[in-house]
């Protein structure tokens, strides 16, 4: 299938899938989350791709966010709506793939970007990958599962400390809080995501499907996606994202 924002290359039953905007720095636009949907159900139903791997174009970015340029204009509805369909189309679908997905974070991975790599199964990282969940810096806060995927990951106290200063950590951190599960050298990451996806593939496809179903069904429950999701569209609107979101439209800090 032809694309705009995603190119998608098969090889030994690896489907790679590459966010293709580096201008942007790979930020998800509605295009593009709609293109990554669609290709993820096609490899899904295909049972010849036995592992999906998610990069970004370029060495800078894995992804920089949700696009800000398209929410500036967004009202607490229209919020609400996107992130609900988001979540659905492309967040909680790769959650819940049966086939198994590895972010292959090769930069910046932000915001929605970061949300997009904990929705996969695992997670590997360059030494050069800065990552975090900026969003309260905005005057918004992270809606696409982050508030609920991250403390899975790396605790309540953690997840706190980095969603509320919105600070943005190295992989090394990363790594040592279990955001990640490996960090490699650049030049390395798909070598490494390969071998990673090879450890996967040589088990039965049926069973790593039921493990997936298995540890999904202890994640938070499905009250903590709904109240992100009413809290998210509550920030759409108000003073403080207006500010949030021109303070980076005209490349300035935000004052609150
Ligand atoms: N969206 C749109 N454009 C982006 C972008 C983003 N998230 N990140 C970078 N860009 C663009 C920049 O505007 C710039 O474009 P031009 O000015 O050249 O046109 C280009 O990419 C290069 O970026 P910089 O010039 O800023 O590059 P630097 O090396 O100086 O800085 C940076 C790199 C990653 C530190 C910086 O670009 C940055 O801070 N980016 C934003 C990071 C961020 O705050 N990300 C979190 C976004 S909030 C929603 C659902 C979920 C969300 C929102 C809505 N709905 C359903 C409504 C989630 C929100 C987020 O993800």
């Amino acid at each position: 299938m032809k694309y705009n924002n995603i190119i998608s290359t098969i090889t030994g039953g690896i489907n790679i899938i590459t966010i293709n905007r580096p201008k942007q720095l790979n930020a998800l636009n509605k295009e593009t989350i709609s293109e990554l949907s669609k290709e993820i159900s096609i490899s899904n139903s295909n049972p010849s791709i036995r592992c999906i791997i998610l990069t970004g174009s370029g060495d800078k970015a894995f992804v920089a966010g949700a696009d800000i340029k398209e929410f500036v204009s967004f009202t607490k509805s229209e919020g609400k709506k996107l992130a609900r369909e988001g979540q659905k189309l492309l967040f909680d679908k790769l959650s819940n793939l049966e086939t198994p997905t590895i972010a292959a974070i090769n930069g910046f991975a932000l915001g929605g970007g970061l949300e997009l790599a904990m929705s996969c199964h695992l997670r590997i990282a360059v030494q050069h990958a800065k990552l975090g969940l900026p969003e309260v810096s905005l005057g918004v806060i992270p809606g696409y599962g982050g508030t609920q995927r991250l403390p899975a990951l790396i605790g309540k106290g953690n997840a706190m400390e980095m969603i509320l200063t919105g600070d943005i950590i190295s992989a090394d951190k990363a790594l040592e809080l279990g955001l990640i599960n490996q960090v490699v050298a650049a030049e390395k990451l798909l070598e490494a995501t390969i071998i990673l996806a090879k450890r996967l593939m040589k088990n039965s496809p049926n069973s790593i499907k039921n493990a997936i179903k298995a540890i999904n069904a202890s994640d938070s429950s499905l009250k903590g996606f709904k109240e992100e999701n009413l809290q998210f569209s509550l920030c759409f609107g108000t003073t403080d994202f207006k500010e949030g979101v021109a303070a980076f439209l005209e490349k300035r800090k935000p004052e609150f």
